[in-house]
């Protein structure tokens, strides 16, 4: 990993690069590809920062100069993205929450060597009363021969990322990634429209202090499940009770437990039997950063990373965080006692 100094001033751009003279064999896509992710976030974020004000600014905000109406900011986020993308050669296809089949790279323009699945927008129903939002993004390399990417290309296993990251439109924008060589933080100072590194290397306790999950659900829950919440809560006497901290915006939580240390948990329930979250957009590439960080991440029986996706849209249960919590959560709940993840 490459140091720097407490005081020494570093851009995304800069880091990206000094990582990557640390792969001789590196042709610079990877950092291009994560170059454009750090400008969509810049322009999803200064639109994210207006969201309260469409109402004041009234229709004069909600029509462009074309007269055409103002765009969801989900639907803003997801074009954004597309659009800082599809164009650099570096993609051979891309995934959305947002769509229902694979983006293609639009004719004209050279397909890479990676593809890109992302959340544009997590929690966006949490937009209208300014909660933090996230983008949340996993790098993954093109395996099939062709030209253009394939399903095959984004049904990968988690472990197979190349680099992963998220952003959080928090009360400052951040952006946190890995590419396999430890997690980063970024913090965007808007007077200069630079991500700045604030977090180098972060690590995520191996207990947490802090419980994020929707207990509204626990009528829905599994005796196993509802034993695990017991024992995070300090009930059964086995563990000291954690703090209940639930956002329900996916990004906010993980990126609170990811720097205090804690465990978000969507254990699946009678009515979705599956949890809500997707693997490929959410799971994995959180489950890639947190351990990166020293953390785990289970569906319950084995490691998030592991499982083989059969579709783009897949959910899975998850329970991610703090090392010893979520090895808990994966012995209470498949009944089995060794540790997970190296
Ligand atoms: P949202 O529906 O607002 O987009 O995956 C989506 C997500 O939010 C996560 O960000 C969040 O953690 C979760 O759903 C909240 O779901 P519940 O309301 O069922 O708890």
């Amino acid at each position: 990993m490459v140091q720097h100094s407490a005081t020494s001033v570093v851009t995304i751009d800069r880091f990206i690069i000094e990582e990557e003279r640390l792969h001789p064999e590196a042709t610079g896509e990877l950092s291009g590809v994560l170059y454009d992710i750090a400008l969509a976030a810049k322009m999803i974020a200064s639109k994210v920062r207006r969201a309260g004000l469409a109402d004041i600014l009234g229709s004069a905000d909600l029509q462009n100069v074309q007269g055409e109406l103002q765009q969801k900011l989900d639907v803003f986020a997801n074009e954004t993205i597309i659009k800082a993308l599809d164009h650099g050669g570096r993609l051979c296809a891309m995934a959305s929450e947002e769509e229902p089949d694979i983006i293609h790279i639009p004719e004209g323009f050279r397909c890479g060597k990676y593809a890109l699945l992302f959340d544009p927008l997590d929690g966006s129903s949490n937009i209208d009363v300014n909660v933090p939002v996230g983008t949340i993004f996993s790098v993954v390399r093109k395996i099939t021969r062709g030209t253009r990417g394939e399903m095959e290309d984004m049904l990968q296993p988690g472990r197979r990322q190349v680099a992963a990251g998220y952003v959080i439109y928090g009360s400052s924008t951040m952006l946190v990634y890995t590419t396999g060589q430890g997690v980063h933080g970024f913090t965007l100072d808007p007077s200069i429209g630079e991500f700045l590194l604030s977090h180098p290397n972060i690590r995520i306790p191996n207990e947490g202090r802090y419980l994020s999950v929707n207990d509204s659900y626990e009528q829905h829950w599994d005796d196993p499940v509802k034993a695990l919440m017991r024992r995070y809560r300090g009930l059964d006497g086995e563990r000291k009770a954690m703090n209940v901290r639930y956002v329900g915006s996916l990004v906010a939580d993980f990126h609170r437990n990811l720097l205090g240390g804690g465990i978000f948990c969507y254990p699946p329930n009678r009515k979705s039997p599956k949890g809500k979250l997707r693997l490929l957009y959410e799971a994995n590439p959180l489950a890639f950063i947190c351990e990166q960080a020293g953390g785990a991440a289970t569906d319950g029986a084995g490691r998030i990373l592991d499982i083989q996706p059969t579709e783009l849209h897949q959910r899975v249960p998850l329970y991610m965080g703090s090392k010893s919590d979520v090895d808990i959560a994966r012995q209470m709940i498949s009944g089995t006692p060794a540790l997970i993840g190296a």
